[in-house]
C-alpha cells in the first residue's frame, strides 16, 4: 500500500535524503489537532519578548522583499521531499526591520492554534527560511499552514510551524510542543536528532 507512494532511493541522491528517510512525491499533511482556517487579512506575526514590540498584518509581510526557494524537506515521520519551491519573506528581511535585545539567544515560534516550537537564532536566522505564503506558485492550502507558516528546510519539518502568529524571542533555549513531548530541542535530519536522547 505505501509502496504506491513512496519508494526507497537507490542511493542518498548524492548527499541528499537523510538517513532513515524515504523519499515521497506526496505531500503528506501532519497536524496535532485541527486546521486552522483563517483569511489573510487576519493574519498578524507577532513579534515580542527579548524585542522591540511589533505586529506585521498581511499588508506589512507583502510590502517586504519576497524571495522564491527552492529546497528538500525532511519529516521525523521519515518522509523527505525534494525540490519543494516556496515564496515569502525570508526570516532576514523580516530581522531587519526587528530591534532585537542583544540577551536574545532563541526564539519560541508560535502558532494559531496554541502550538510551539523552539529554534536557536543560529538556526532561526539561516538565509534560505522563510514566512512562506506559496508553494509551487499556488497560495499555501490551509492543511499545509495557510496563510503563512514557518519554513525551516535545514531542520526536520516540525520547527516549520503552520499557521504562524508570533515570534517570541528568549534569553535561553526552552522546549516548544514536541519538545515537551520527547522531541530533539535542534532535530537535525542529518544527524538524526529525532529524540530527546538522541546526541
Ligand atoms: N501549527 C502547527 N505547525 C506544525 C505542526 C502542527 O501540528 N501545528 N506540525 C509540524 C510537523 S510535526 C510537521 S512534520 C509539519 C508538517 O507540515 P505539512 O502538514 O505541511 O506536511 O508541520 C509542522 N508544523
Ligand atoms: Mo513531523
Amino acid at each position: 500500500m505505501l509502496g504506491k507512494f513512496f519508494k526507497k532511493p537507490a542511493d542518498s541522491m548524492g548527499g541528499r535524503i537523510p538517513p532513515g528517510q524515504t523519499l515521497t512525491a506526496r505531500f503528506p499533511v501532519l497536524t496535532y489537532g485541527p486546521t486552522q482556517h483563517y483569511a489573510p487579512q487576519d493574519v498578524q506575526v507577532r513579534v515580542f519578548g527579548l524585542a522591540r514590540e511589533q505586529a506585521f498584518t498581511w499588508a506589512d509581510l507583502l510590502a517586504l522583499p519576497q524571495t522564491t526557494l527552492t529546497y528538500d524537506i525532511h519529516c521525523v515521520t521519515h518522509w523527505s521531499k525534494l525540490d519543494t519551491t516556496w515564496t515569502g519573506v525570508r526570516v532576514v528581511d523580516l530581522l531587519a526591520a526587528l530591534e532585537l535585545d542583544p540577551a536574545a539567544t532563541h526564539v519560541m515560534v508560535h502558532s494559531v492554534g496554541g502550538y510551539t516550537t523552539n529554534l536557536s537564532l543560529e538556526d532561526f536566522t539561516r538565509p534560505e527560511n522563510l514566512l512562506a505564503h506559496t508553494f509551487e506558485g499556488q497560495p499555501l492550502s490551509a492543511e499545509h499552514g495557510g496563510p503563512l507558516r514557518l519554513v525551516v528546510p535545514h531542520l526536520y519539518f516540525w520547527k516549520s510551524a503552520k499557521w504562524l502568529s508570533g515570534l517570541e524571542f528568549l534569553p535561553a533555549d526552552a522546549p516548544g510542543f514536541w519538545e515537551k513531548n520527547g522531541y530533539h530541542m535542534r532535530g537535525d535530519p542529518f544527524k538524526k536528532q529525532r529524540y530527546d536522547d538522541d546526541p
